[in-house]
């Protein structure tokens, strides 16, 4: 009201008396929610690609996938954070921790909050005792490898592109094979979430946190119920062959070394402006308010990879971290950990006959995107080029769908918390999807957010591939994989 420049902390939700706040600084990081919320608009689930002529790719696989690598990447922080793994929730049982949003609607009051042990409730339009029932029919399609069509056929789920039959089925999108049948798992589970407190809307609530893609990853309870998702996945996944010799392998090609730099990881503070958040008066000049946030960064980092080859080659290298000891402190084996291992990078690389040296910075990396530009120099651009009449070019290709670039690694300890690196190299020539330049840019952070221009997602391989099925330690590991333990040390700058 003085006109005078301020800059507020901005704390977290809850108290740490809450043990799902030491994790608060993740599912509430500003990045994150962004992350996902780009993706659900980059693909909706109301797409109806043929009406609209615009067909998005391996979309159902996408919606897996990246729900996949949220969890296990929030697992990677949990542990950083002496947590166990996210349980998952079900339907007929208490929601063991609440949430209490602590934030407000512009207009519509706050939003609504969760004490703790809460129940599903029944909604108006949706009952618990459905969701029940489509778990039990998209499990029973699980088991028997196909679902069920509006016209009475069975399809098959037996195959590398089930998964994408089967994530349409329980987001669900508009290419369910039966939505009647098999309802709207995903979708419902965030509305029974979000009304819970409301659920006949007695009280005309506005709604929760979990209704609104830009905020529902800052509710624990998100990664609960993607969690019973993905089990559900895991379970489909489960039921495929485990992949070959030949299919892990890369005949003459070898990993014969991986290095990385330190991996430091640091709490930052990072102001938000606030500008077009609040209200001002238009006669007066605009006043700098921000808020001040904590968030996790780390510095940047690269790999080497040495490859020894028989033939120059074309090489499509996948990147993972992973945990190495679970919450109890016990290693966990290959077949278990490869659920937790987070892909951070995926590229395509040439690789010379005899010895090459592969290098790649963290900041390359196909998950992530940087920072964003923000609403104050996009304004500044525009009014600079009015100015001095020259022309401003938005950029519209810029991606923002795409992890945050600062999260890449998990926090670690500040003694040093041990991971899994690994690394695979496969041949690109056989599991491209179409002919242009090996190194053509799609524009960044495909990985999980897939190629928006109308190309088809650029490797043929399944998403995850190779921990996506189940393993055998003692017949999986190929002479072009390389793992190994790496530290990650948080840097307390407190
Ligand atoms: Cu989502």
């Amino acid at each position: 009201m003085r006109q005078e420049p301020a800059i507020v902390r901005m704390n977290f939700t809850g108290t740490i008396k809450n043990p799902e706040q030491r994790v608060a600084y993740l599912g509430e990081d500003v990045g994150m929610n962004s992350h996902h919320s780009h993706w659900h608009m980059d693909f909706p689930f109301w797409w109806k690609e043929k009406e609209y002529g615009v067909y998005k790719d391996r979309k159902g696989e996408l919606f897996y996938w990246m729900h996949h690598q949220l969890i296990a990447r929030f697992d990677l922080e949990r542990l950083s954070n002496n947590l166990p793994f996210v349980e998952p929730l079900y339907w007929e049982e208490k929601i063991v921790d609440g949430f209490y949003p602590q934030t407000t609607y512009r207009v519509g009051g706050e939003f609504p909050a969760r004490p703790d042990n809460f129940e599903f409730q029944d909604l108006e339009n949706i009952k618990v005792k459905d969701m029940v029932d489509y778990t039990r029919r998209i499990r029973e399609a699980i088991s028997q490898q196909a679902v069920i069509t509006t016209t009475g056929e069975y399809y098959s789920l037996n195959n590398t592109s089930g998964i994408n039959t089967l994530g349409a089925l329980i987001e669900p999108s508009t290419d369910s094979k039966h939505p009647e049948y098999y309802g709207a798992l995903h979708n419902y589970g965030h509305i029974m979430l979000g009304q819970i407190t409301d659920p006949k809307g007695k009280f005309n609530m506005p709604p929760g946190v979990m209704e609104h893609f830009e905020t529902a990853t800052r509710d624990p309870a998100f990664f609960r119920l993607h969690k019973y998702i993905d089990n559900l996945f895991t379970m489909h996944k489960d039921l495929l062959p485990k992949y070959t010799q030949e299919e892990l392998a890369f005949p003459g090609v070898k990993v014969t070394d991986l290095t990385v730099d330190e991996l430091v990881t640091y709490f930052e503070d990072f102001d938000i402006d606030l500008l077009n958040a609040l209200d001002d008066t238009h006669e007066l000049e605009d006043v700098e308010i921000k808020a001040r946030v904590r968030r996790l960064n780390h510095k940047p980092f690269a790999f080497h990879l040495t490859v020894s080859s028989q033939q120059d080659a074309t090489a499509a290298v996948r990147v993972f971290l992973g945990p190495k000891y679970d919450w109890f402190g016990q290693e966990i084996p290959m077949n278990e950990k490869r659920l937790y291992m987070v892909e951070i990078d995926k590229f395509v690389a040439k690789v010379n006959k005899g010895m090459t040296t592969v290098q790649r910075k963290s900041s390359e990396s196909s998950v992530t995107i940087p920072d964003r530009e923000t609403t104050k120099d996009l304004v500044k651009k525009v009014h600079d080029a009015i100015q001095t009449g020259s022309t401003f070019y938005a950029n519209k290709d810029v991606r923002h769908c795409g992890y945050p670039e600062r999260l890449l690694l998990p926090k670690g300890k500040k003694e040093g918390m041990p991971f899994t690196l690994y690394v695979i190299v496969t041949n690109y020539e056989t599991e491209k999807v179409n002919d242009l330049p090996y190194d053509y840019d799609y524009g960044g952070s495909i990985s999980y957010c897939g190629v928006l221009s109308g190309h088809k997602y650029p490797d043929s391989k399944p998403m995850g591939f190779p921990f996506d099925r189940q393993i055998d330690g003692d017949y999986f590991f190929t002479e072009n994989m390389y793992q190994k333990d790496v530290t990650i040390t948080f840097q307390d700058n407190e």
